[in-house]
């Protein structure tokens, strides 16, 4: 029987790894900052053409973000983000035929996302904000549940565990757990260890090694390392030349059993995920 996932309008193939390629509304992201923004908000042509080029690439969703969570951003009003959230959803629903996932925290935003026909919200604070759970219980759609030590401003300062894995798991597993008692289903549950967020670089490598001690959870594993710090402080690289590592990451974390992952770089990450499944139909190996 084949297993897929209820992601809003679409039905996605549990049995393969997908891509989910990254749109960031924000000025000051590390990664891509502004590129997809004009004076007056967004920057409707190149937001299109980058949606249009990641679905052409391969990607099954799109996360679109408006608040930077980086340390030291500039922090974006509620408002803003509905807005910005808003327009992004009312250009690209129309024309762009995968699932659209908003990045946010807020309440208002993810009512504005179900509002505007988003299928996904990915919520780095795991529905812990005041009034979040609820109002995502609302919209009816899926959750993707992040782990972050701290906030995003300080997060960075001085994150200790004495076992990230089992840190992580337990925290993921609470609030899951909490989630389905406020009503929103398992099966519309995923859950992604936050790399980069509270975590040195020891943390990162240990959780992607032992990513497979996540999956035990039973719910599906979104990763994003892309261009993130971790792999900078392994290259030597600027964010824009992370794109190999951010690969190798990409390709060792679905072998983990990941199965979403994050990225700028769909076309890249697409091919190399082609590989891995076609020497995995070989081996007669699923998951
Ligand atoms: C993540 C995210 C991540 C999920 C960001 C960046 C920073 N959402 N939003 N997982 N990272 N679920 O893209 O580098 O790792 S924003």
């Amino acid at each position: 029987m084949e297993a897929v996932f209820n992601c809003g309008a679409y039905r996605l193939d549990l049995a393969r790894p997908q891509v989910m390629g990254v749109l960031n509304l924000t000025h000051d992201s590390f990664s891509d900052g502004g590129e997809l923004l004009a004076a007056a908000g967004i920057d409707a042509d190149a937001l299109l053409r980058r949606a249009e080029s990641m679905v052409s690439a391969g990607a099954s969703l799109l996360d679109l973000g408006a608040e930077s969570t980086r340390p030291g951003a500039r922090p974006v009003s509620e408002e803003e983000e509905v807005d910005r959230i808003g327009a992004a959803l009312t250009l690209l629903r129309p024309r762009i035929d995968v699932a659209l996932s908003v990045d946010s925290s807020s309440p208002a935003v993810f009512a504005t996302a179900a509002r505007e026909r988003a299928d996904m919200l990915n919520d780095v604070r795991a529905l812990q904000t005041q009034g979040a759970l609820a109002a995502a219980r609302d919209t009816g759609l899926p959750v993707c549940l992040m782990h972050m030590q701290g906030q995003p401003g300080t997060m960075q300062d001085d994150p200790r565990y004495d076992d990230v894995i089992t840190e992580v798991r337990s925290f993921l597993a609470e609030r899951v757990a909490t989630c389905v008692a406020g009503g929103l289903s398992r099966e519309r549950l995923l859950i992604d260890p936050g790399f980069g967020f509270g975590k040195r670089l020891e943390h990162n490598l240990s959780l992607l090694a032992g990513l497979r001690q996540l999956s035990e959870l039973g719910l599906p594993v979104l990763v994003g390392m892309s261009r993130k710090r971790m792999l900078g402080e392994v290259t030597g690289r600027p964010a824009k030349e992370r794109v190999a590592a951010g690969v190798a990451a990409a390709v060792l974390a679905a072998e983990r059993g990941a199965w979403i992952v994050r990225t700028h770089d769909v076309a890249a990450t697409v091919d190399a995920l082609a590989l891995l499944e076609s020497m995995r139909s070989l081996e007669g190996h699923a998951g």
